[in-house]
């Protein structure tokens, strides 16, 4: 089963929306396989946006992941690293479409939110570079045969 990388970032968690964007993911039957609340460090931001530096927004960005606690999460399920983005909605709010967790509860792309992996090879990247193996669970959930044919 395919996993995916995801992050409630810092507007999210101060806007008190770690729930309603935790309930959106397990509602589509998507299951958690490891979580935690963390300060990222201006080191580890780095490397996640590595492949932005250079950008005009990049030093923004960096400030706007380390300014408070994100929620890193890997997320397991049929299709997860293409489900996810469809739920999580384009980059820009405004330009997202109604439904996705972005225009429904944002507005800028400065403050998006969310992140989530883009690839197959950003996902393994992504849940590498912030979880350790022993971090991340293998189990099965009862409703599971409700979800998975
Ligand atoms: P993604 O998060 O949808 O994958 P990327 O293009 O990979 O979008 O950009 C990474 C993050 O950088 C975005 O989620 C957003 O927080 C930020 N970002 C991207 N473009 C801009 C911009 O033009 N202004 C401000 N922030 C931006
Ligand atoms: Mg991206």
């Amino acid at each position: 089963m395919e996993r995916t990388f995801v992050m409630i970032k810092p507007d999210g968690v101060q806007r008190g929306l770690i729930g309603a964007i935790v309930e959106r993911l397990e509602r589509r039957g998507l299951r958690l396989v490891g979580m935690k609340l963390m300060q990222v460090s201006t080191e580890l931001a780095e490397k996640h946006y590595a492949i932005h530096k250079g950008k005009p927004f990049y030093d923004g960005l960096i400030k706007y992941i380390t300014s408070g606690p994100v929620v890193a999460m890997v997320w397991e399920g049929t299709k997860a690293i293409e489900v996810v983005r469809s739920t999580v909605g384009a980059t820009n709010p405004a330009a997202a479409a109604p439904g996705t967790i972005r225009a429904d509860f944002a507005l800028e792309i400065g403050r998006n939110l969310i992140h989530a992996s883009d690839g197959e090879e950003t996902a393994r990247f992504e849940i590498g570079l912030w979880f350790t193996d022993d971090e991340l669970l293998s189990y099965t959930r009862d409703q599971d045969r409700w979800i998975y044919e």
